[in-house]
C-alpha cells in the first residue's frame, strides 16, 4: 500500500472529488466529515471513511475534536484541511459566528498534522481574505496576494481564513511543517451544494434556471442588482491546482482562481443559453450580496507554475448545469418545483452598533455546534450534600442583552 492520505471535509464538494482523485492514484484515503455518510455528495467505499452519528467508525468525523484529529493523522503522509462550517454569501453573512469557529478545526488538524510529522498540510483558504476596500467596483482591478494585508477581509468567514492562513505560516517558520496555502476563488462543478441556502451562485443560477423551465414560470429571482461581478473556478481545475501547489516550493498562500471575469447577469445569459429558455428576470437588492467585484490575479500561479485556471466558464457551466439538472427532475416535478427556492437565507445582513444580536441570524439556538462531540455535559448529579456543577448553558444571573 503506497501513502496515506488525509482528506477533512470529505463528504463536501470538493473533499468529495479529492478523495476520489486521490484513490485513482492508488493511495490509501482517510476521509473525514462531520456529517453522517448519507449525507456526503460523494461516498468512496475504497477509503476510511470517518463520517458524523450513526455511521461505521466509533470516533466519527468531527474534527473540532482533537481525538478524531490525531487518529486520522497517525502515519499519514499528505493532509488536506478542506473541512469548514461554510457557504455561499447567504450563509456566510448571516452566520459569522459559525464561520469563526471553523478556526478550531484548523487548529486541531495542524496540530495533529505537526504530530504526525507529515510531509505535507495543505490548507483550503480562500479568496474572501482580500481587503474589502480593493473590491468595491465590479470593474475591479484582479486581486493579487499582497491585497490581503492590511487585512481587511469578509467579516467572519474571511477572518477565520486570513487567520488561519497566518497559523499555518507560523507553523511552517517556527515547527517546521511543510503548510501550503492556495486562496481558492468561488468553485464550482458538480457533486456540490445546490439547494438548501449554503450554495454559491454558479450552482443557485442554474437550479432557478431549471425550476423555471421545469415549473414553465419563466422568471429569475437574481439577488443584487446583477451588476457585480466574480471569476468562477471549475473543480478540475481546482484539484489540479491543488496538487501542483502541494507539491512545490510555493510558501506564500497563493491564488488558485479563473481570471475570467463575469458579471451576476453574463452568468445568468450562461445558464440560460444552456437550458435553451429566456427568463424575465428581478432583482433582490436587500439580499447576501458581497463585495462589488472579485477577480483572480494569476501572475504569480503562472509564474511559479507555468499554469492557471483555464477551463471556459461556459464549458464548466453545461457540466454543472446537467448534473444539477438530473438532481433537480429527480426531486421536483412541474407542481413542487417552486419549492426548491425556498432558502432560510435570503436576506443580507447588516453591521450591528455597539453589543447586540444579529436579528437575521437563523442560527441562534445553534452555537453549541461548536461543542466538540463526546464534549458531553457534565453528570447532573452529585454526591450527597456537595452542590451540583452548573450545567452548560444553564441560566446565569447576568443580565442579557434583550433580542431586537
Ligand atoms: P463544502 O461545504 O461542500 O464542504 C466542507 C465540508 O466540511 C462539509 O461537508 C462539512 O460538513 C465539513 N465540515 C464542517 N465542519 C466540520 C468538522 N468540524 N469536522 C469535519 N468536517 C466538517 O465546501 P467546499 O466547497 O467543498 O469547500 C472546501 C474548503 O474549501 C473549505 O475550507 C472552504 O472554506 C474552502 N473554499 C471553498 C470555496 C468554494 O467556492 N467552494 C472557495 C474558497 C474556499
Ligand atoms: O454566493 P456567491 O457565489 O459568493 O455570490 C456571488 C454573487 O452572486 C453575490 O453578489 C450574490 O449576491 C450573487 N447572487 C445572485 N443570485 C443566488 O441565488 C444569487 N445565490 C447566491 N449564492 N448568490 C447569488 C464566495 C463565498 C465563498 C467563497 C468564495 C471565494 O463569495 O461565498 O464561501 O469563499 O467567495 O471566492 P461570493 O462569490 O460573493
Amino acid at each position: 500500500m503506497g501513502k496515506t492520505i488525509v482528506v477533512t471535509g470529505a463528504g463536501g464538494f470538493i473533499g468529495g472529488h479529492l478523495v476520489a482523485r486521490m484513490l485513482e492514484r492508488g493511495f490509501h484515503v482517510r476521509a473525514a466529515d462531520i456529517k453522517p455518510l448519507d449525507e456526503w455528495y460523494q461516498v468512496h467505499r475504497h477509503a476510511e471513511n470517518y463520517a458524523g452519528p450513526g455511521t461505521p467508525t466509533k470516533l466519527g468525523g468531527d474534527c473540532r475534536d482533537f481525538k478524531v484529529c490525531r487518529a486520522i493523522c497517525r502515519g499519514a503522509s499528505e493532509v488536506y484541511q478542506l473541512a469548514a462550517d461554510m457557504g455561499g454569501m447567504g450563509f456566510i453573512e448571516n452566520n459569522k459566528a459559525l464561520c469563526m469557529l471553523s478556526v478550531l478545526t484548523n487548529t486541531h488538524m495542524i496540530l495533529a498534522a505537526q504530530e504526525a510529522g507529515v510531509d505535507r498540510f495543505f490548507y483550503a483558504s480562500s479568496a474572501c481574505v482580500y481587503n474589502a476596500d480593493k473590491q468595491k467596483d465590479p470593474n475591479i482591478v484582479a486581486l493579487k496576494e499582497a491585497d490581503a494585508y492590511p487585512g481587511l477581509p469578509e467579516d467572519g468567514y474571511g477572518w477565520e481564513k486570513l487567520f488561519s492562513e497566518r497559523m499555518c505560516r507560523h507553523f511552517r517558520e517556527d515547527f517546521g511543517i511543510s503548510a501550503r496555502v492556495a486562496r481558492f476563488h468561488n468553485v464550482y462543478g458538480p457533486y456540490g451544494t445546490w439547494e438548501g441556502g449554503r450554495e454559491k451562485a454558479p450552482a443557485a443560477i442554474c437550479r432557478k434556471v431549471i425550476a423555471a423551465k421545469v415549473s414553465g414560470k419563466h422568471e429569475i429571482e437574481i439577488w443584487g442588482d446583477g451588476t457585480q461581478t466574480r471569476s468562477f473556478m471549475f473543480i478540475e481545475d481546482c484539484l489540479k491546482g491543488i496538487d501542483l501547489i502541494t507539491h512545490s516550493e510555493i510558501l506564500e498562500p497563493i491564488n488558485l482562481g479563473s481570471s475570467e471575469l463575469v458579471s451576476i447577469n453574463q452568468l445568468v445569459d450562461i445558464a440560460e443559453e444552456i437550458a435553451g429558455v429566456k427568463l424575465n428576470r428581478s432583482y433582490k437588492l436587500d439580499a447576501p450580496r458581497g463585495v462589488a467585484g472579485r477577480n483572480s490575479d494569476n501572475t504569480k500561479i503562472r509564474g511559479y507554475l507555468g499554469w492557471e485556471p483555464d477551463t471556459r466558464l461556459r464549458d464548466g457551466m453545461e457540466k454543472t448545469y446537467r448534473w444539477i439538472h438530473d438532481q433537480f427532475t429527480a426531486k421536483y416535478t412541474a407542481k413542487t418545483a417552486h419549492k426548491s427556492s425556498i432558502s432560510t437565507f435570503t436576506k443580507g445582513s447588516h453591521p450591528i452598533p455597539g453589543d447586540g444580536f444579529n436579528p437575521e441570524s437563523k442560527n441562534m439556538k445553534t452555537w453549541k455546534q461548536g461543542i466538540p462531540a463526546g464534549w458531553g455535559e457534565a453528570p447532573a448529579k452529585s454526591a450527597k450534600g456537595k452542590k451540583a456543577p452548573a450545567k452548560r448553558g444553564a441560566k446565569s444571573k447576568r443580565p442579557v442583552a434583550k433580542r431586537r
